[in-house]
């Protein structure tokens, strides 16, 4: 009797723990399913994704030999959930038990769990080894840490992959170079992405998706599609960023751009989520790159630190923290998301419009946009944190809970009491204007925040510290901003309070605050 193993639509990796597990002649499932599609309403260029890049799988998978049984979103038989799918073909195959990598999220893992003791066969749920650091690596690091910070894991990844070190010592003598990397962008053109001709498996799964996800956000259509879909692309992908991008990747790393919507940034964490690329190879791209000098150590070490310092650090904390953190509210943040995430035009605010706007076309934003602009805005405005964490999760080719959440919840809400970051990551439009040349062509003036024309991110910022005063307090990293709140006079901080609300009002009357569409609403 054969044994199956259910490889999901982001775990498309030859090296998988569940696919080695595997004899010659055991099978594989793979299925596209309702649930997974709509546990939230994915942006319609992320169902496409994973459907293309999992039939391309799959392909590859019977190419190597194996035997795939694939059940597409169409099947009149398929059941539209993962656990009933198993069932389903335990009954019509009776396999002598089933093997499944864990999968990314706490509510599939649970759910598998649950079928584990229902179902008649066993069901065996390996390690998903394809990241740096085990979860038992990363409990040992966090036991007996009072305040974990990101980055002294990092330096112990350094130390233990090797990665930019030279016997003990960091290579170019500090551990990180992020203070290289906060140059606002020049005139400099920035390279365009690569991009390959749609063949019929993404031809057909973009119809598909239009046609049965109509009603979910964003762009989608044959022209504009971009993401690899499979490793070969993926790796196209990847040499363009190491080739054309990584030398400015680091002093380019948090500038902004109108219409400019990828900049030097790598644009390979859909590859990396899905498995067709591991962190470890990209790594030693980078690394190759500097020793090669094709990039300078700030680029290179920054690139490096996204990959082994955050990504495996919020994976960490989202399996050491679930389910609980989820829950997490530490600023009781519960205004309504605006209308403007869904549809940028009814918002005058630039900056906001082009994050949305990106978002919408391309299913990205790059960090600091994710962090500092809509990350920021529903921060201070006290947006629900429920609300703001599924918007992430839905909008974004990339989004996974395990790597979402603590990058929403924890690094851009603080709604964890500062288990991620260890101070708010709010700001007054200062720091937009300083990054970008969004204010420029912005009908809202940066520089004034009680006017009726002030920029809606002074007055939000200040009001949110006036709000929180009492908890920020005891944060010395807050003590100098706290500072300069005290030294405002009443009648400052009442015209402050005002503006707020005022603005509030708005937004939740006319679905956003712009003016050219509220006026025409009017007529
Ligand atoms: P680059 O800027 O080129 O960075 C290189 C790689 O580093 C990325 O591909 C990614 O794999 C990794 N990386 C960088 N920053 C982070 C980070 N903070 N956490 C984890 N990995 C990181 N990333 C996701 O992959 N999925 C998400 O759902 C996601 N949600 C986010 C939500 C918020 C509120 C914020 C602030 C960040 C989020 N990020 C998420 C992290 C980051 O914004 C994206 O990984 C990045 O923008 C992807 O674009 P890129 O591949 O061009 O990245
Ligand atoms: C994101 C996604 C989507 C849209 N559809 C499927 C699917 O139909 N079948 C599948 O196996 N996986 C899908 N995925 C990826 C899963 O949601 C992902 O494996 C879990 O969220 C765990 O990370
Ligand atoms: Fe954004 Fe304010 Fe600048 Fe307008 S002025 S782009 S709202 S930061």
């Amino acid at each position: 009797m054969a044994r199956c193993c259910l490889v999901l639509g982001d775990q498309l990796s030859d090296c998988l723990s569940s696919l080695n597990y595997l004899e010659p002649t055991d099978v594989v499932l793979m299925a596209e399913v309702w649930s997974e599609a709509s546990y939230v309403k994915h942006h319609k260029q992320k169902i496409a994704l994973v459907f293309s890049a999992m039939r391309h799988f799959a392909e590859r998978l019977r190419n190597a030999g194996r035997e795939v049984i694939y059940v597409q979103l169409t099947d009149p038989n398929n059941t539209h959930s993962l656990p009933n799918e198993i069932e389903r073909h335990q009954r019509a195959h009776q396999f002598e038990s089933w093997v499944i990598t864990e999968p990314g999220e706490w509510r599939l893992h649970e759910a598998f769990l649950a079928l584990s003791s229902t179902l008649d066969a066993p069901v065996e749920i390996l390690p998903d080894d394809r990241f740096i650091s085990s979860h038992q690596e990363f409990k040992a690091f966090l036991d007996g840490r009072k305040q974990p910070r990101m980055e002294h894991f990092y330096r112990k990844i350094r130390q233990s992959t090797g990665l930019l070190m030279e016997g003990a010592d960091p290579i170019g003598g500090q551990w990180n170079f992020d203070h290289d990397n906060r140059k606002a962008l020049d005139q400099r053109s920035t390279p365009n992405p690569p991009t390959w001709p749609i063949d019929s498996i993404t031809n057909d799964v973009i119809s598909l998706v239009n046609q049965r996800f109509g009603d979910h956000f964003g762009e989608l259509n044959a022209e504009q599609f971009q993401w690899p879909v499979n490793r070969d692309q993926a790796l196209e992908m990847l040499d363009h960023f190491i080739d054309q991008r990584l030398e400015s990747f680091g002093d380019f790393q948090d500038a902004m751009v109108a219409g400019k919507d990828t900049l030097f940034h790598s644009l390979i964490s859909t590859s990396l989520n899905l498995g067709l690329l591991g962190p470890m190879e990209v790594c030693r791209a980078a690394e190759d790159a500097f020793h090669e000098e094709k990039a300078p150590i700030n680029a290179v070490e920054g690139f490096i630190r996204q990959i082994i310092g955050w990504r495996e650090y919020v994976r960490g904390l989202y399996w050491s923290y679930m389910p609980d953190y989820k829950t997490r509210n530490t600023l009781d943040a519960t205004w309504p998301l605006p209308e403007f995430y869904w549809d940028e035009s009814k918002t005058d605010m630039v900056c906001l419009s082009e994050a949305i706007r990106n978002t919408r076309q391309n299913a990205y934003a790059h960090h600091i946009q994710r962090l500092m602009v809509t990350g920021n805005f529903a921060l201070i405005a006290g947006c629900s944190v429920e609300s703001v964490c599924d918007w992430y999760l839905s909008v974004y080719a990339d989004a996974y809970e395990w790597v979402e959440l603590p990058n929403t919840l924890g690094m851009a809400l603080f709604a964890d009491n500062g288990v991620m970051a260890s101070k708010p990551y709010c700001s007054s439009g200062k720091y937009i204007d300083r990054m970008s040349n969004y204010c420029k062509g912005c009908r809202y003036r940066v520089k004034e925040t009680e006017t009726e024309d002030a920029c809606p991110f002074n007055y939000l910022y200040w009001d949110f510290l006036i709000k929180h005063r009492d908890r920020f307090s005891s944060n010395p990293r807050m003590a100098m901003i706290l500072r300069n709140l005290d030294r405002f006079s009443d009648d400052k901080l009442t015209a402050i309070k005002m503006r707020a609300e005022t603005f509030r009002e708005r937004v939740v009357n006319q679905g956003g605050d712009a003016k050219v569409r509220s006026q025409e609403s009017l007529l």
